[in-house]
């Protein structure tokens, strides 16, 4: 990375890693933490890679200060991290708080304040608690307002200090492969239906969090909020074919359109998305499946105060024509467009991650043109390593160097405004259905030994160099 042209970063841009808190912190029932979902979907056996669980993880619990060191050693100005629901709160509800849980996120939340590194604070990243899901979970109209209860005591508990807020992470995936493809926690599968719902109070769940924090707190906290949301970056097989250009719209609209739409644009989903599925329900003789946003309800249009993007790849799409057209219900076909790996482009150690960063660079100027002029925070991109374990990881250095170059160039060559760069993820975690069979860290982590070493592998050493140049750099502008 030592080549990359760090002039091209703005003065205050904001250098950091991020965490989720199931994938690192273990302690899964320690100390009065109620369970959540990944509990018990990792606890039934043959969910995930060699039925892992996070019940230990990287022991972040235990282990904080392990993880602040390796903060310290990358010389971040920025670090990302969740709170999980259950251990704060571990029925889910403001009726019982978990004091222990709230230590532990004070004390986090301090330590990085007071070694001058800024908090981003995650309020949902996957890990709903068991006692809500047994109630309905995201399929259930009231999990708006209890989600609305846990973000409030977030903020009013931490607020002080935290001052950039995500309300949920990824609603696509947890939509998709949680409540469609039955591949994540909970495990739901069923198709052409669950997701939009789950998806539609997630997003009613995420306007109720941001209008309280607007009405509440932002005005003494200053802070702000907004959601995380993932997409590959899209583009036709065959440019000259038309129905793989319309493919292609289509699959952006189901993917970053179903939850960017009603937030940034209209207020409502894309409307291909909305045409799509109610054709598709003609056509089997279903009822309506994707929500109306009620007129009863706050809008979720204007309910973010920067674009919080999630990229890791990108796909070429086909139309998928008659292909698609019998048979039953099911998300894949009210998209109707199938998405390929080009052959030419590198795969990372996960099957799904071809590495393509310039596809990163495009999706940022898309979403500078449809979206927002809003800053945007690219709050997680990664690599993971393709077999066994290396320090010296070259292929992830070399993808670390390329994908900044792409946001370099995004900045100063089409003037979007990305304000920072999360790099997922600071350690080697519990990377969800793969288990610890996939490392996407700039630290290893030793999983073999209760002591859970972590060691800097060489992208680590060669981000913290970049994050120093860089500050180098802009200091010595200023005199
Ligand atoms: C994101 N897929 O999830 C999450 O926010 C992280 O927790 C996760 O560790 C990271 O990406 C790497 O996977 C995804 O199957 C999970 O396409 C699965 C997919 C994409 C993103």
């Amino acid at each position: 990375m030592s080549a990359l042209d760090v002039s091209a970063f703005p003065r205050d841009f904001a250098w950091g890693a991020a965490t989720a808190a199931y994938q690192i912190e273990g302690g899964w029932n320690m100390e009065g933490k109620g369970p959540s979902i990944w509990d018990t979907f990792c606890h039934a056996k043959g969910k995930v890679f060699e039925d892992q669980t996070g019940d230990v993880a990287c022991n972040s619990y235990q282990l904080w200060q392990e993880d602040l060191k390796c903060v310290q050693r990358l010389g971040l100005s920025h670090h990302r991290l969740s709170m999980s629901w259950s251990r704060l709160l571990p029925d889910g509800t403001t009726s019982h708080v978990n004091l222990k849980g709230v230590e532990y996120y004070n004390k986090v939340i301090d330590d990085l304040i007071a070694c001058n590194v800024t908090p981003m604070v995650t309020l949902y990243h996957f890990d709903l608690p068991q006692a809500l899901q047994d109630c309905g979970g995201w399929k259930s109209t009231e999990i708006a307002d209890i989600f609305e209860s846990y973000a409030r005591f977030c903020f009013q508990t931490y607020g002080d200090r935290v001052k950039l807020w995500t309300t949920l992470n990824e609603p696509y995936i947890c939509a998709k492969l949680g409540h469609e493809d039955g591949i994540f926690a909970p495990g739901i599968k069923e198709p052409g239906t669950s997701a939009y719902l789950a998806g539609h109070n997630m997003l009613r769940a995420h306007t109720k969090a941001w209008h309280c924090y607007n009405s509440h707190f932002r005005h003494l906290q200053g802070g702000k909020v907004s959601l995380n949301l993932n997409t590959d970056w899209a583009e036709p097989l065959d440019p000259g074919c038309l129905q793989d250009v319309a493919a292609t719209e289509r699959y952006m609209a189901f993917s970053l359109g179903w939850f960017a739409c009603p937030v940034f644009c209209t207020g409502d989903y894309p409307e291909s998305m909305r045409a799509k599925i109610e054709a598709g329900s003609l056509e089997l003789g279903y009822g309506p499946r994707l929500p109306r946003f009620s007129k009863d309800e706050p809008s979720p249009l204007g309910t973010a105060d920067f674009f919080a993007l999630n990229y890791y790849t990108t796909r070429k799409v086909k139309d998928l024509k008659g292909a698609c057209k019998s048979g039953e219900l099911s998300f894949i076909r009210d998209q109707s467009a199938e998405a390929v790996i080009d052959p030419s482009w590198p795969i990372s150690g996960v099957h799904w991650l071809a590495v393509v960063p310039d596809g990163l660079r495009k999706l940022l100027k898309h979403i500078n043109d449809t979206y927002t002029s809003l800053p945007i925070y690219i709050t997680e991109s990664g690599f993971s390593q393709i077999g066994p374990v290396q320090i010296e990881d070259d292929d992830r250095c070399h993808f670390y160097q390329k994908t900044l170059q792409e946001v370099g160039k995004a900045v100063s060559q089409d003037g979007v405004n990305v304000k920072g760069y999360f790099a997922w993820s600071l350690l080697d975690n519990f990377e969800w259905a793969d288990g610890f069979s996939v490392r996407f860290g700039l630290f290893h982590v030793d999983f073999s030994t209760p002591e859970l070493k972590r060691t800097i592998y060489r992208s680590g050493r060669e981000y913290a160099a970049v994050i120093s140049k860089h500050r180098t750099q802009t200091k010595s502008k200023t005199v």
